[in-house]
């Protein structure tokens, strides 16, 4: 009986650990109003000829009640950012949680959903780090419908196109990261939606 006491507790241990190990941290799911400029709840915008637009999509979700539906213009010698987070312009633009109350420690990986249409467009999913340090992961639309993009913080590079000018450049990511922001590159048009990022 003892034994078998042991087991069980064994295996209830084990599973309670398990749990806690994976289960996701809801980071981000662009629920409510979704709207631009100095009071807005997505800091985005793009330059030197490019254009992007920024709403909410009811019809193509992946949790919630909606997505980000992202229309973009992204020519040569252009640039866009579509950012969410702590320190942007838009002064609504926060997470769902405050970037110094999450256990960063705890996860490997910042991961999102798109859907994608296919187009082989390249996108840079940007993060900015407690020292205002850029780091930029790459995917490619190269699938139709919501896949899950998983980003390894380890796999994650500083910028070398681009830092601002408060960034430390001490090629370190630290924590606690920021912000993030998508961004189609040139030279490439479409439609994009993102949904449910969290840390895994
Ligand atoms: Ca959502
Ligand atoms: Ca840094």
């Amino acid at each position: 009986m003892k034994i078998f006491t042991l087991i069980m507790m064994c295996a209830l241990f084990f599973t309670v650990a398990g749990w806690a190990q994976t289960q996701p941290l809801l980071l981000d799911d662009f629920e409510g109003v979704i709207s631009g400029g100095p009071e807005g709840t997505v800091d985005f915008g793009a330059g030197n000829g490019s254009a992007v637009q920024v709403v909410a999509d009811a019809q193509i979700k992946n949790t919630g009640a909606q997505s980000l539906k992202v229309t973009y213009d992204a020519i040569s010698g252009g640039y866009m950012y579509v950012a969410r987070g702590l320190g942007l312009d838009a002064k609504n633009s926060c997470w769902l949680l405050k970037p110094e109350e999450i256990a960063w420690d705890s996860y490997k990986s910042l991961t999102f959903y798109m859907y994608g249409q296919d187009s082989k467009a390249q996108v840079a999913f940007d993060v900015k780090d407690n020292g205002n340090e850029m780091w930029r992961f790459f995917v490619e639309d190269n699938f139709k419908g919501w896949k899950k993009v998983v980003c390894p913080f380890e796999q994650f590079f500083a910028r070398s196109d681009w830092q601002p000018d408060s960034a430390d450049k001490n090629e370190a990511i630290d924590f606690p990261l920021k912000s993030f922001q998508f961004e189609p590159l040139p030279e490439a048009e479409g439609i994009l939606y993102f949904d449910t990022v969290e840390l895994s």
